[in-house]
């Protein structure tokens, strides 16, 4: 290979076209032409995706050179002459192009996007001499994705696409010469192959042989919306494709947690927004509807238990019923239950609204079902809840230890990172009782028992300690309380936990030397870890064992809490939490409280409020009875269903604002229509603590209102006097109150596509690697604090032998309420299913597909089944989206002292066919 055929590593100049030019290090003859203006075919070169260069259509002519060489994968040297027009090149350019044209459907032009074309046009390549191969058959096996080989020239971007940046592996080549074809795994129809749609292929296409189902490649968007993913934490940047006020179809764009890609969800699950089930009036319960949810035909007729109303006559409706019970019960007979799906800014107001209509600090949301504990922890140990590290540092990092998470399922675009990761030579160490997907590029899979973290990673810590590999300069400068843990992990050795645990004394010993000795380790944990009445314990040992080895503070390390709902971090930034106000500010702290109460101009309840799950007791106790929910789903997402229903039901007064008629919604006694994420501005912050701006695309359907609106109408109701003219307002008014963000405006988030907080300056460039010098706790310095193993609330026995544990699955985003109601998403998982380990489906004489009945102490469901062979015999893995069979049934209420978190992750169940 000549010294052309790498990347530069500084820049060189030489001639393009008679000019002189220069060339940045790593740029290649095509991406210099490009910045320069000048124009050259390509196909099989694509920005986002490693040069390949085989399909020629590129070629230049470099002097003194006999052969004309790919610019899309030719580096330039110094003194180098290049033409890009010369007959030669051109010839030889055309030729590409019309033997490639030949091949392409004549009649029906596959997509007016396609690539192939525009070089033709612009080429004037008009006529093809060569016949035309024999086609393959289209393939619409696929709800999503559809595949028009005839159209199909070999660039390889898909392939790439597939292999390359999302690590699926699906999409391979078969066949030699004319007969080279892009196949399916193992030439499979696509809807039954192993793709899992992330559609990665589909962006990367240059000419529609691979495209989205139906017809909408053909037609034309009248505008593009830079926008952001609505689900989950990862924060995807996208755009909207829309016509007549609808999406076409979404695109990834290149923001700095996606780099272009996005997943099933961001890119197939949009529909939800325009389903004929969306509330599109006001409703208010009938006086002789009792509240109840009925499993039949009718569900989601709303109709039944409720009657339209004007948006006045529920609004007055909806703020008298609060006020009725305010002025009899008092502030504490009132709670609010915010959204993480919703933006910073209606998440501000709805806290505000809460805190000061209210007068009460019961305004909570689905964090504390959530990463409660670990916020929790972190908080007590390092003084901030939120990540150290953004997921992109994996790049920087040796080692990635991944503990009860499952990222190709639920973080599928952070999932890409990891598997580029490990491909790059990085070791990956997962551990989870399940072995799931992400295992498959482990170097180390840990597969222990569940409920036992503490239990095996004291034991790491324990043999990090023996071998002396804890990174003594860091305990002593920036750790206190390290004598104290050290005797508490005297007794974990890794020989007395392995039964515990259940892994092998040796290979808790050698993950010990791996993660301890590393430059750099980072650890990502997700709801395996908190989701715990010991949860809280768990986050800390993991705190514990960054903190002795020096794992934290710099690129490449640290601890990564990856966070799950859109806005699951802004919404706890502003203060959606019972115990503090906006930026984690206590509200028990009394010059605190008189700050806000300066600012907000009001009198503030100077005792934290209650949790999720104690709400929920408290209404069983006749102390709460009225209830504002915005934008969640308790009546599904709650522990012990039957009890949080009851609950639910027994409310005097509970008014919910939401965008379908969830089972929730069913408890309510006024419905207020709102606004689905595409048909609203706000920003939103993601598990990296990044802002993001997302951008209306579309209107709401009828009379539904934009979430803001509707607080803001509330807030009228019920006495507040608030001036905001729309989400620009608020930010600003956060702005005052949080110095994490003090230094972000509305104007560089709409000019940048993200900022990262710590941010307190204008232009500053924001912190994404915290915790460099010191960690913001009183002294500086972090706290070490041992946690003593202890067993689940409620422990398999005779009568209910079998442990639950209940999850998420790739399509379905939590109650189900938007992606059962998204097109593709359901069909591609439409019905209830149970994880099943074979043996145990043979045990109870099922086959796979077969029902199986699931029984709790507190309940039972019905579901289909599965087998999985990442489970241990003895657990069962549920997923909760699927109302026909809650999971929540069956799930316990216990929670973590702490955190408050409930117990989702274990109980005790028996099985039965059903
Ligand atoms: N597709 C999809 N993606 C989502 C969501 C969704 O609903 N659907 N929800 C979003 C939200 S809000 C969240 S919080 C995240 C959650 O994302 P994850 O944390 O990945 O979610 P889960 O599937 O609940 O559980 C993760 C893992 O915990 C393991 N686990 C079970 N018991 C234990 C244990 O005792 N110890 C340990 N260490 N692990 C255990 C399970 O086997 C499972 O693999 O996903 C987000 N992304
Ligand atoms: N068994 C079990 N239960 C669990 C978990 C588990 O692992 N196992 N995980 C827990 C976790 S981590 C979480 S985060 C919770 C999630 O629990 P929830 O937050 O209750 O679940 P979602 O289904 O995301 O509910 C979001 C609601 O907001 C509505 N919505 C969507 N967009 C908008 C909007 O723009 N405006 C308005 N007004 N409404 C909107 C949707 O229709 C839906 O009703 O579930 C928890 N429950
Ligand atoms: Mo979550």
């Amino acid at each position: 290979m000549t010294q052309s055929q790498h990347p530069n590593a500084t820049a060189v100049s030489f001639t393009l076209n008679g000019v002189t030019v220069t060339a940045q290090a790593d740029e290649s003859i095509l991406q210099v032409a490009q910045r320069q203006g000048i124009e050259i075919p390509h196909l099989c070169y694509t920005e986002t995706l490693r040069a390949d260069g085989n399909c020629r259509a590129c070629v230049v002519e470099i002097e003194g050179e006999r052969i004309l060489a790919p610019s899309c994968c030719r580096y330039p040297s110094e003194g180098m002459s290049v033409t890009s027009h010369s007959k030669r090149a051109m010839t030889a350019q055309k030729m590409v192009l019309e033997l490639l044209q030949s091949d392409a459907p004549k009649t029906n032009q596959l997509t007016p996007h396609s690539e192939l074309k525009h070089w033709c046009e612009k080429l004037a390549v008009t006529e093809c001499r060569f016949p035309e191969r024999q086609q393959p058959a289209k393939d619409c096996s696929h709800p999503a994705i559809t595949t028009s080989l005839d159209a199909c020239i070999q660039c390889g971007r898909c392939l790439r696409a597939c292999r390359e940046e999302q690590a699926n592996d699906v999409i391979g080549f078969a066949g030699r010469g004319s007969e080279v074809q892009i196949i399916f795994d193992m030439a499979d129809p696509m809807g039954l192959s192993s793709c899992v749609a992330c559609g990665e292929c589909v962006q990367a296409c240059p000419t529609g042989a691979i495209m989205p189902a139906g017809d909408v490649g053909n037609q034309l968007a009248d505008k593009q919306v830079h926008s952001v993913c609505p689900y989950c934490g990862v924060g995807c940047q996208l755009t909207y494709h829309v016509k007549d006020n609808s999406i076409l179809f979404v695109e990834g764009r290149n923001g700095p947690a996606n780099h272009n890609r996005l997943c099933v969800k961001g890119r197939y699950g949009f529909d939800y927004v325009t389903h004929r089930q969306r509330l599109t009036k006001p409703l208010i319960r009938r006086s002789d509807a009792p509240k109840h949810i009925e499993m039949d035909m009718d569900y989601n007729n709303p109709l039944r238990d409720f009657r339209e109303a004007s948006w006045e006559e529920a609004l007055e409706f909806a703020t008298k019923g609060l006020k009725k019970i305010h002025k009899k019960q008092g502030p504490n007979g009132l709670a609010g239950f915010g959204s993480a799906k919703g933006s910073n800014e209606e998440a501000y107001l709805f806290q505000k609204l809460i805190r000061t209509a209210f007068n009460t600090n019961n305004v909570d949301h689905c964090t504390r079902l959530c990463h409660a504990s670990s916020v929790a922890a972190l908080l007590q140990m390092i003084g901030s809840g939120a990540v150290s590290n953004p997921v992109a540092d994996v790049a920087d990092a040796e080692v990635i230890v991944l503990i009860g998470s499952n990222p190709t399922s639920n973080h599928p675009v952070a999932a890409t990172f990891f598997k580029n990761a490990a491909r790059d030579g990085k070791t990956l160490i997962v551990m989870d009782p399940r072995k799931t997907d992400i295992a498959r590029y482990a170097d180390h899979v840990l597969q222990f028992n569940p409920d036992t973290d503490v239990a095996m990673l004291n034991a790491i810590m324990h043999a990090i300690i023996q071998l002396d590999l804890v990174d003594h300069n860091f305990i002593e400068q920036r750790t206190e309380g390290y004598t104290t843990l050290k005797k508490h992990l005297q007794d974990y050795t890794p020989e007395r936990m392995a039964p515990i645990c259940g892994i092998p004394a040796e290979t808790l010993y050698e993950v010990a030397r791996i993660y301890a000795s590393a430059k750099g380790s980072m650890i990502f944990w997700g709801m395996g870890v908190s989701q715990h009445i010991h949860g809280t314990d768990n986050a800390r040992c993991l705190i514990n064992l960054a903190l002795i080895t020096g794992q934290i503070g710099r690129p490449g390390c640290g601890l990564h809490p990856l966070r799950g709902q859109n806005n699951v971090q802004g919404a706890s930034d502003v203060g959606l939490i019972p115990m503090v106000y906006p930026d984690y500010q206590r509200v028990d702290n009394a010059e605190i409280r008189k700050k806000f109460e300066a600012l907000w101009q009001t009198t503030l309840d100077p005792n934290p409020g209650l949790t999720v799950v104690e709400i929920m007791h408290a209404i069983h106790d006749g102390n709460i009875q009225g209830m504002y929910i915005m934008g969640e789903n308790p009546a599904m997402s709650d522990p012990n269903l039957n009890h949080a229903r009851t609950a639910l039901a027994s409310l005097k007064h509970l008014v919910v604002q939401d965008i379908f008629m969830t089972e929730t919604a069913h408890y309510a006694d006024v419905i207020l229509p709102a606004s689905a994420f595409p048909e609203k501005t706000g920003t939103f912050t993601n598990t990296d603590r990044r802002v993001q701006m997302g951008r209306q695309a579309i209107d709401s359907p009828g009379e539904a209102r934009q979430d803001l609106d509707i607080l803001l109408a509330m807030a009228k109701g019920l006495g507040l006097q608030w001036n905001y003219t729309g989400p620009r307002d608020v930010f600003n008014e956060m702005r005052q109150v949080m110095p994490s963000i003090a230094g972000i405006t509305w104007e560089r988030l709409e000019a940048e596509s993200a900022v990262t907080y710590p941010c307190s300056h204008e232009g500053d460039s924001g912190e994404s690697v915290i915790f460099q010098e010191q960690f913001p706790r009183a002294g500086g310095k972090a706290a070490l604090i041992p946690a003593a193993f202890s067993h689940a609330d409620e422990l398999p026995d005779d009568d209910y032998p079998y442990i639950l544990i209940t999850g998420r699955q790739l399509e379905h985003w939590h109650t189900g309420a938007m992606t059962r109601r998204a097109s593709v998403l359901n069909s591609l998982e439409p019905e209830a299913v149970a994880m099943v380990h074979p043996d145990l489906l043979e045990q109870i004489g099922l086959h796979a597909g077969e029902s199986i009945r699931i029984r709790s102490r507190r309940g039972e469901v019905v579901t289909g089944t599965r087998s999985d062979r990442g489970l241990n015999p003895g657990q069962i893995f549920l997923p909760f989206c699927y109302y026909e069979a809650a999971a929540n049934m069956l799930t316990n209420d216990a929670l973590d002292p702490d955190g408050k978190i409930p117990e989702f992750k274990f109980c005790a169940i028996k099985i039965e066919q059903a």
